[in-house]
């Protein structure tokens, strides 16, 4: 059988999936698009976006509804309770995490000057990008992903409003773990993952980092989660 997640290897998106993979034990293949790729890769997907999974020839876009697919084919480890109010809460910080951390990593990882040069110099190393374009993408995706954040609001924000309207939701993450290790029930769920996948890349910006740093309990979770869901040795 033949799985292969057809990704950005920096998108969160891309990594809630693989993560999941990795939990299911499922082998997988991971393809990036080259720069000349991208639109074909991009037309996999109703919406235009990545992840697109292709389970043996069966071709699911959107990392919410591949996790779900994942979820009924590989039913062991169960990622999403039986329990109905347990199952709620998993899908509306999934909903959270997607629709809203999102946005946060997005303005601070490709908008701002302190962190876009790199993060885009990643990007354009997994699509063999040629040098040249590594000096002019950066600015190009700042402007680019600059009108997508200002629309949704996020990047209208001054950045110490932003800030702090951040550091509200991390402490939102600690104080819903509160002594507990998971953020839904006892096990980890999907609630974990798509909420660690976007907490990550907001720890990977020079602006997120200290603010992560500054609360341990956050930090022992993100380890806890990357943990139990990173690719095992052996
Ligand atoms: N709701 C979608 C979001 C996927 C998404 O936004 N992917 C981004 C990468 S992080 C993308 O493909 N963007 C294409 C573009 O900006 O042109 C999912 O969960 O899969």
């Amino acid at each position: 059988m033949a799985v292969t997640l057809f990704q950005f290897d920096i998108s969160p998106f891309c990594d809630k999936v693989r993560r999941v993979l990795n939990v299911k034990r499922v082998r997988f293949d991971t393809r990036d698009p080259r720069l000349t790729e991208v639109d074909a890769f991009k037309k996999k997907s109703p919406a235009g976006r990545l992840p697109v999974l292709d389970h043996d020839g069966t071709i699911i876009a959107d990392s919410s509804d591949i996790v779900r697919f994942l979820e009924a084919t590989y039913p062991d480890p169960p990622l999403i309770p039986a329990d109905p109010a347990l199952a709620a809460q998993v899908q509306v910080l999934e909903d959270w995490a997607d629709e809203s951390l999102y946005f946060f990593e997005l303005t601070m990882r490709l908008t701002w000057e302190t962190n876009a040069p790199r993060v885009v110099g990643d990007l354009l190393e997994a699509a063999k990008a040629p040098a040249l374009l590594k000096a002019v993408a950066p600015k190009q995706v700042m402007q680019r992903y600059g009108k997508v954040a200002a629309t949704q609001g996020i990047g209208a924000m001054p950045r110490p409003m932003l800030l702090k309207h951040l550091e509200r939701n991390l402490d939102a993450i600690t104080g819903l773990l509160g002594p507990r290790d998971w953020l839904v029930g006892d096990t980890l769920t999907l609630a974990d993952i798509a909420v660690y996948a976007q907490a990550v890349c907001i720890q990977g910006t020079l602006e997120g980092a200290p603010l992560i740093e500054a609360r341990p309990t956050l930090g022992a979770w993100i380890r806890r989660v990357d943990t139990a869901t990173g690719v095992r040795a052996g």
